[in-house]
Protein backbone atom coordinates (compact mmCIF):
# COMPACT_ATOMS: atom_id res chain seq x y z
CA UNK A 1 0.00 0.00 0.00
CA UNK A 2 1.28 3.19 -1.35
CA UNK A 3 -0.39 6.18 0.74
CA UNK A 4 1.84 8.67 -1.22
CA UNK A 5 -0.98 11.14 -2.85
CA UNK A 6 0.32 11.49 -6.13
CA UNK A 7 -2.61 12.90 -8.67
CA UNK A 8 -4.39 16.23 -8.54
CA UNK A 9 -7.69 15.05 -7.16
CA UNK A 10 -6.11 12.55 -4.67
CA UNK A 11 -6.15 15.41 -2.05
CA UNK A 12 -9.68 16.25 -1.97
CA UNK A 13 -9.94 12.20 -1.49
CA UNK A 14 -7.66 12.14 0.97
CA UNK A 15 -9.60 15.24 2.91
CA UNK A 16 -12.86 13.42 2.95
CA UNK A 17 -11.94 10.54 4.28
CA UNK A 18 -9.83 12.78 7.22
CA UNK A 19 -13.39 14.12 7.80
CA UNK A 20 -15.38 11.50 7.96
CA UNK A 21 -12.68 10.03 10.42
CA UNK A 22 -12.93 13.10 12.70
CA UNK A 23 -16.74 12.96 12.34
CA UNK A 24 -17.22 9.59 13.37
CA UNK A 25 -14.06 9.65 16.02
CA UNK A 26 -16.01 12.25 18.14
CA UNK A 27 -19.38 10.53 17.91
CA UNK A 28 -16.91 7.11 18.73
CA UNK A 29 -14.97 8.29 21.65
CA UNK A 30 -18.89 10.67 23.33
CA UNK A 31 -20.26 6.91 22.96
CA UNK A 32 -17.95 4.95 24.53
CA UNK A 33 -16.70 7.95 27.59
CA UNK A 34 -21.17 7.90 28.50
CA UNK A 35 -20.92 4.15 27.66
CA UNK A 36 -18.57 3.32 30.53
CA UNK A 37 -19.13 6.12 32.40
CA UNK A 38 -22.88 5.05 33.11
CA UNK A 39 -21.35 1.30 33.70
CA UNK A 40 -19.39 2.56 36.70
CA UNK A 41 -22.10 5.68 37.63
CA UNK A 42 -25.33 3.35 38.44
CA UNK A 43 -23.25 -0.24 39.40
CA UNK A 44 -24.64 -2.43 41.74
CA UNK A 45 -24.55 -0.98 45.49
CA UNK A 46 -26.04 -2.88 48.56
CA UNK A 47 -29.46 -0.97 49.41
CA UNK A 48 -29.97 0.86 46.20
CA UNK A 49 -32.79 -1.19 44.31
CA UNK A 50 -32.42 -0.67 40.63
CA UNK A 51 -35.19 1.17 38.49
CA UNK A 52 -37.32 -0.36 35.81
CA UNK A 53 -37.03 2.48 32.87
CA UNK A 54 -38.66 1.52 29.41
CA UNK A 55 -37.10 4.74 27.43
CA UNK A 56 -40.88 5.86 26.32
CA UNK A 57 -40.50 9.38 29.04
CA UNK A 58 -39.70 12.48 26.95
CA UNK A 59 -36.82 13.57 29.94
CA UNK A 60 -34.96 10.15 28.91
CA UNK A 61 -35.99 9.37 25.10
CA UNK A 62 -35.02 13.06 24.31
CA UNK A 63 -31.42 11.63 25.15
CA UNK A 64 -31.92 9.38 22.25
CA UNK A 65 -33.42 12.48 19.85
CA UNK A 66 -31.22 15.08 20.00
CA UNK A 67 -27.40 12.85 19.51
CA UNK A 68 -29.42 11.20 16.43
CA UNK A 69 -30.41 14.37 14.75
CA UNK A 70 -26.95 15.61 15.52
CA UNK A 71 -25.24 12.65 14.01
CA UNK A 72 -28.09 13.32 10.65
CA UNK A 73 -26.38 16.10 10.68
CA UNK A 74 -22.76 15.01 10.17
CA UNK A 75 -24.16 12.99 7.65
CA UNK A 76 -26.01 15.69 5.81
CA UNK A 77 -22.60 17.59 5.70
CA UNK A 78 -20.53 14.29 4.64
CA UNK A 79 -22.58 13.91 1.43
CA UNK A 80 -22.12 17.93 0.89
CA UNK A 81 -18.38 17.19 0.62
CA UNK A 82 -18.62 13.37 -1.00
CA UNK A 83 -20.83 14.49 -3.71
CA UNK A 84 -18.55 17.99 -4.20
CA UNK A 85 -15.44 15.59 -4.57
CA UNK A 86 -17.32 12.71 -6.41
CA UNK A 87 -18.70 15.36 -9.26
CA UNK A 88 -14.92 17.19 -9.70
CA UNK A 89 -13.22 14.00 -9.99
CA UNK A 90 -16.37 11.85 -12.27
CA UNK A 91 -18.39 13.98 -13.38
CA UNK A 92 -16.18 16.52 -14.51
CA UNK A 93 -13.39 15.68 -17.11
CA UNK A 94 -10.31 18.13 -17.24
CA UNK A 95 -9.59 18.68 -21.41
CA UNK A 96 -6.73 15.75 -22.31
CA UNK A 97 -3.48 16.83 -22.41
CA UNK A 98 -3.01 12.26 -23.31
CA UNK A 99 -4.62 9.26 -23.99
CA UNK A 100 -4.16 5.98 -22.83
CA UNK A 101 -6.14 2.88 -23.08
CA UNK A 102 -6.55 0.42 -20.44
CA UNK A 103 -7.54 -3.13 -21.33
CA UNK A 104 -8.00 -5.38 -17.87
CA UNK A 105 -7.77 -9.62 -18.72
CA UNK A 106 -7.47 -12.50 -16.92
CA UNK A 107 -4.93 -11.53 -15.30
CA UNK A 108 -2.76 -8.87 -16.45
CA UNK A 109 -3.22 -4.98 -17.87
CA UNK A 110 -2.46 -4.00 -21.44
CA UNK A 111 -1.76 -0.32 -22.23
CA UNK A 112 -2.35 0.58 -25.72
CA UNK A 113 -0.95 4.39 -26.29
CA UNK A 114 -2.18 6.26 -29.81
CA UNK A 115 1.52 6.92 -30.76
CA UNK A 116 2.50 10.09 -32.50
CA UNK A 117 -0.70 11.10 -34.37
CA UNK A 118 -2.64 11.06 -30.93
CA UNK A 119 -5.32 8.46 -32.52
CA UNK A 120 -5.96 4.77 -31.06
CA UNK A 121 -6.14 2.05 -33.68
CA UNK A 122 -3.34 3.43 -35.88
CA UNK A 123 -0.57 1.59 -37.26
CA UNK A 124 2.10 3.98 -35.17
CA UNK A 125 -0.16 2.51 -31.96
CA UNK A 126 2.42 0.88 -29.63
CA UNK A 127 1.54 -1.59 -26.05
CA UNK A 128 2.97 -2.19 -22.82
CA UNK A 129 2.22 -5.34 -20.55
CA UNK A 130 1.64 -4.51 -16.57
CA UNK A 131 3.93 -1.29 -16.78
CA UNK A 132 2.01 1.89 -17.97
CA UNK A 133 4.34 4.95 -18.36
CA UNK A 134 3.27 8.12 -17.98
CA UNK A 135 4.12 12.17 -18.01
CA UNK A 136 3.87 13.91 -15.02
CA UNK A 137 1.54 17.04 -14.81
CA UNK A 138 -0.15 16.05 -17.98
CA UNK A 139 -3.61 15.53 -17.82
CA UNK A 140 -4.77 12.19 -18.81
CA UNK A 141 -7.82 10.42 -20.14
CA UNK A 142 -8.36 6.84 -19.83
CA UNK A 143 -10.23 4.44 -22.04
CA UNK A 144 -10.68 1.69 -19.45
CA UNK A 145 -11.86 -1.85 -21.26
CA UNK A 146 -12.26 -5.75 -20.02
CA UNK A 147 -11.68 -8.42 -22.34
CA UNK A 148 -13.23 -11.05 -20.34
CA UNK A 149 -14.99 -10.17 -16.65
CA UNK A 150 -15.25 -7.42 -14.51
CA UNK A 151 -11.84 -6.28 -13.14
CA UNK A 152 -11.02 -3.09 -11.72
CA UNK A 153 -8.37 -0.01 -12.17
CA UNK A 154 -7.50 0.57 -9.21
CA UNK A 155 -4.08 3.35 -8.48
CA UNK A 156 -3.43 3.93 -4.38
CA UNK A 157 -1.51 6.79 -4.73
CA UNK A 158 -3.81 8.34 -7.34
CA UNK A 159 -6.24 7.83 -5.17
CA UNK A 160 -7.86 6.37 -8.12
CA UNK A 161 -10.60 3.17 -8.84
CA UNK A 162 -12.74 2.06 -11.40
CA UNK A 163 -14.36 -0.85 -12.67
CA UNK A 164 -13.90 -2.29 -16.23
CA UNK A 165 -16.65 -4.17 -17.59
CA UNK A 166 -16.83 -6.22 -20.35
CA UNK A 167 -18.84 -4.72 -23.44
CA UNK A 168 -17.65 -1.17 -22.66
CA UNK A 169 -15.41 1.46 -22.80
CA UNK A 170 -15.35 3.69 -19.62
CA UNK A 171 -13.42 6.93 -19.85
CA UNK A 172 -12.11 8.82 -16.60
CA UNK A 173 -9.19 10.70 -15.97
CA UNK A 174 -6.01 11.65 -14.16
CA UNK A 175 -3.20 13.93 -13.52
CA UNK A 176 -0.25 12.48 -12.23
CA UNK A 177 1.60 15.25 -9.85
CA UNK A 178 4.33 13.55 -8.00
CA UNK A 179 7.11 11.47 -10.51
CA UNK A 180 7.75 7.73 -9.42
CA UNK A 181 6.74 3.87 -9.57
CA UNK A 182 3.41 3.33 -7.71
CA UNK A 183 1.05 0.24 -8.07
CA UNK A 184 -1.80 -0.89 -9.62
CA UNK A 185 -3.73 -3.43 -8.53
CA UNK A 186 -6.69 -4.84 -9.47
CA UNK A 187 -9.97 -4.12 -7.21
CA UNK A 188 -11.97 -7.03 -8.94
CA UNK A 189 -12.13 -10.35 -7.45
CA UNK A 190 -12.02 -12.23 -11.43
CA UNK A 191 -10.79 -15.31 -10.75
CA UNK A 192 -7.76 -17.58 -9.37
CA UNK A 193 -4.91 -14.87 -10.81
CA UNK A 194 -6.73 -11.83 -9.44
CA UNK A 195 -4.31 -11.37 -6.41
CA UNK A 196 -1.07 -11.46 -8.50
CA UNK A 197 -2.83 -8.66 -11.31
CA UNK A 198 -0.40 -6.15 -10.07
CA UNK A 199 1.23 -3.72 -12.52
CA UNK A 200 3.17 -0.36 -12.11
CA UNK A 201 2.34 2.83 -13.09
CA UNK A 202 6.02 4.98 -13.81
CA UNK A 203 4.91 8.78 -13.19
CA UNK A 204 8.14 10.32 -15.57
CA UNK A 205 9.63 13.97 -15.75
CA UNK A 206 7.98 15.18 -19.50
CA UNK A 207 11.27 15.61 -21.06
CA UNK A 208 12.62 11.44 -20.31
CA UNK A 209 8.55 10.28 -21.14
CA UNK A 210 9.04 12.48 -24.31
CA UNK A 211 11.94 10.39 -24.96
CA UNK A 212 10.81 6.89 -24.18
CA UNK A 213 7.73 7.81 -26.14
CA UNK A 214 10.10 8.80 -29.42
CA UNK A 215 11.66 4.96 -28.55
CA UNK A 216 8.89 3.44 -28.44
CA UNK A 217 7.03 4.71 -31.37
CA UNK A 218 10.25 4.38 -33.68
CA UNK A 219 10.61 0.43 -32.86
CA UNK A 220 6.51 0.37 -33.60
CA UNK A 221 6.63 1.85 -36.92
CA UNK A 222 10.30 0.11 -38.32
CU1 LIG B 1 -8.74 -8.44 -12.42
Amino acid sequence: MNLVAASSFAGSIDNLVVLITILIGFWWTLTNVMFFWLLWRFRARPGVKSQYIEGHEPYIKRWITWPHVLVLACDVVVIFFAIKVWYNIKQVQPPAQAEIRVIAQQWAWVFQYPGPDGRFDTPDDFYTTDDLYVANNTTYHFELRSRDVIHDFSVPAFRLKQDAVPGRTITGWFRPTLAGTYDIQCAEICGIGHGVMLGHIHVEDPAAYHAWFAAQTAAATE
